[in-house]
């Protein structure tokens, strides 16, 4: 397969309701907008056949799903947080730069994260959204998840980060609610989190009114081999991202054909011990490519669909890695698999898809940081850089702007 039929493969049309969809999601963001409370109801009754009393979730019941757990899953969620907070403080941006120019940064007042809760639970999604947004300072987190039993391993992690905000509430409807408020729901300042196709959607359409981390689609990764992988190793790699969904994308490339069938042969063998075998089946059948093609072919074809992930398996890591500009993020070598990436390396696993990686970045602290700039210009520099300010502004015929900057020449 040469490099365009692979980009127009990797780029399929993922799933899609079309204008239907975005009609029907408008109706819902207009309803919640205008009729708050009650149509979040009724929405949570038609979609997730669910009346709950009240949507928000009591403290006992976050710290009951957190008591449930065993001491090692506590463990694992303070480990894990710490190495999340860790790693976000690490990479914080701080502009020192002082005297005639500062950026001044301030955390977000107001965060929305939502946490998916409808074929599996999202723990991990918790950690990955909200320990970056406490790094950065934010001081109101509210949480919505389409999830209804009273205690679950989704509250567990929301408690486990300290968040007390949390509403069952899911969908396009959750979305709209964040964005505007509702009686239960306080209207927020920017929305994060991984969603279903409807709440892309929702994002989507409320971007402006509401700030939105990234419009995440499909999982994908782009796995490159050589012939000494470990073969087993890499056949779990992509059964891990193929159980996600049966749109997820699994991409094998590698300069030898041998190991590809070796992996395939693999594959065959094991997919039938996989507890979500018939979503892989579905995924493998629909998205699973192999390519073989030159070392310079490959990191052409990286750079530009920006895979979500990539995983580079090969004794030339180093070379090929140092010649990646985009991707969601990229995992080197046999102790570094997507799945560390998911819940336990640092980086966020909350990434850009479909493409999105050539504009824009995984999910991190800075998402939740503004930044405005402080001009503090003194009597010399005026004098510099006062008159080709003034030529502009002659030119641009905006009079009273040349005047605001003569008036102090003088
Ligand atoms: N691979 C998913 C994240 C995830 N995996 C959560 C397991 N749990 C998207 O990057
Ligand atoms: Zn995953």
């Amino acid at each position: 397969m040469n490099a365009a039929a692979f980009k127009a493969n990797f780029k399929k049309e993922q799933e899609t309701a079309g204008f239907e969809g975005y009609k029907g999601v408008m109706e819902i963001i207009e309803r919640v907008r205008t009729e708050g409370d009650a149509a979040l109801l009724s929405y949570t009754e038609q979609f997730d056949g669910q009346s709950p009393e009240s949507f928000k979730v009591p403290k006992e019941r976050l710290e009951e799903s957190y008591d449930a757990l065993s001491y090692e899953e506590k463990e694992a969620f303070e480990t894990i947080r710490r190495r999340i907070e860790q790693y976000q403080l690490s990479i914080k941006y701080e502009d020192k730069a002082e005297g005639e120019f500062q950026y001044v940064y301030h955390p977000l007042e107001k965060v929305g994260v939502y946490i998916p809760g409808g074929t599996a639970l999202y723990p991990s999604s918790v950690l990955m959204t909200v320990v970056p947004a406490i790094a950065a300072g934010v001081q109101e987190i509210h949480a919505v998840t389409p999830t209804f039993e009273s205690t679950n391993i989704t509250f567990a992690a929301l408690y486990a980060c300290g968040v007390e905000n949390v509403y069952t509430a899911g969908g396009a409807q959750a979305i709209a609610a964040l964005a505007y408020g509702t009686e239960s729901i306080p209207k927020v300042d920017k929305i994060v989190g991984p969603g279903n196709y409807y709440v892309a959607l929702a994002k989507r359409l409320l971007f402006g009114q509401v700030g939105i981390d990234m419009i995440a689609g499909p999982s994908e990764i782009l796995i490159y081999v050589d012939d000494a992988v470990h073969i087993d190793a890499i056949v779990y790699d992509i059964f891990a991202q193929a159980e996600h969904d049966a749109n997820a994308r699994t991409f094998l490339l590698s300069e030898d054909p041998a190991v590809i069938d070796r992996i395939a042969e693999r594959m065959d063998a094991l997919m039938d011990q996989q507890s979500r075998s018939s979503i892989i089946h579905q995924s493998i059948a629909h998205n699973h490519y192999r390519i073989v093609d030159s070392r310079e072919s490959l990191i052409s074809l990286i750079n530009d669909v920006a895979p979500e992930h990539v995983s580079i398996q090969h004794k030339d890591a180093e070379m090929i890695i140092s010649n990646i500009k985009y991707a969601g993020a990229v995992f080197n070598g046999y102790y570094s698999p997507e799945a560390i990436g998911d819940y336990a390396a640092g980086p966020s696993h909350v990434l850009p898809t479909d493409g999105t990686g050539r504009f824009s970045h995984g999910l991190n602290i800075n998402d939740f940081l503004t930044s405005h700039a402080v001009i503090s210009i003194e009597k010399d520099t005026y004098g510099t850089i006062a008159p080709p300010a003034k030529i502009i502004a002659q030119r641009e015929g905006l009079n009273a702007h040349h005047q605001s900057l003569d008036i102090r020449m003088e």
